[in-house]
């Protein structure tokens, strides 16, 4: 239908963080279901999905009637596969990243991660680096940040299922991102005219209503509405 729209989004991160995971989740599939293995090519899912949000709108409006595909190109995230982000980002052009975080592994290994898909979205724009710092600075880009796993903050014997993040969890996930401000704010200055975001969730354990909200976001930064 003419009515529907894409979101289209690269999905990066060390590997293990739950790039797969989260994709997996969306359209409320249970996690249950979900066999994890390690991904070792770009693969493309396609779904669509109608918003929460879209049940508010009006039935006369546009909105209430659209249709959502998100395209999410989900990546390898081992270091040494990471040459092929690049080639993922040429290839299938996206609004921006999702790019995961998982406060049970290396601070150190993630950054570095980090640093990779900042340097691998911007070799995506243009080889030269002149060139692509330029696109970089007069175009709009989404980059979404998200510490997945934050469940691994209950304390122990808490039940996890429909996981709801709480002030205090959301405290220790705030700390835990802060190791990666530098680099944020690197990816800040390089792309001034961009849209940035943070999300807290954990891909398999909280609702689907928590998944869904994470494209919400993303919608409201690509169509400004
Ligand atoms: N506790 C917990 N484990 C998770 C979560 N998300 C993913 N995992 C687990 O982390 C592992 C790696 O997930 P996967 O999606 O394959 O990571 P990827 O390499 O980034 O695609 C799997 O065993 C998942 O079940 C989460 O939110 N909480
Ligand atoms: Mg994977």
């Amino acid at each position: 239908m003419v009515l529907d729209r894409d979101i289209r989004v690269t999905v990066l991160g060390n590997t293990g963080v739950g790039k797969t995971t989260l994709i997996d989740r969306i359209k409320g599939t249970d996690v249950v279901k979900i066999k994890s293995k390690k991904t070792l090519e770009i693969n493309i899912e396609e779904k669509r999905i109608k918003l929460n949000s879209q049940a508010n709108e009006p039935w006369y409006s546009l909105e209430a009637h659209r249709s959502y595909r998100i395209i999410a190109i989900d990546n390898p995230g081992d270091y040494k596969l990471r040459r092929k982000w690049r080639e993922a980002m040429r290839t299938y052009r996206t609004a921006g990243m999702l790019f995961l975080l998982d406060p049970e592994q290396s601070i150190e290994i993630q950054r570095v991660a980090m640093e990779d898909s900042y340097n691998y979205f911007l070799d995506s724009l243009d080889l030269d680096p002149e060139k692509a710092d330029k696109k970089g600075k007069s175009t709009k880009y989404v980059f979404h940040f998200v510490v997945n796993k934050c469940d691994y903050f209950l304390p122990d014997g808490v039940e996890k299922k429909s996981f709801k993040i709480s002030a205090k969890i959301k405290e220790k996930a705030v700390d835990f991102l802060s190791h990666f401000a530098p680099t944020m704010d690197e990816f800040k200055n390089t792309f001034p005219r961009s849209k940035f975001g943070i999300s807290y969730i954990s891909a398999m354990y909280s609702s689907y209503n928590a998944v869904d909200k994470l494209f919400e976001i993303l919608k409201v930064y690509i169509y400004q509405s």
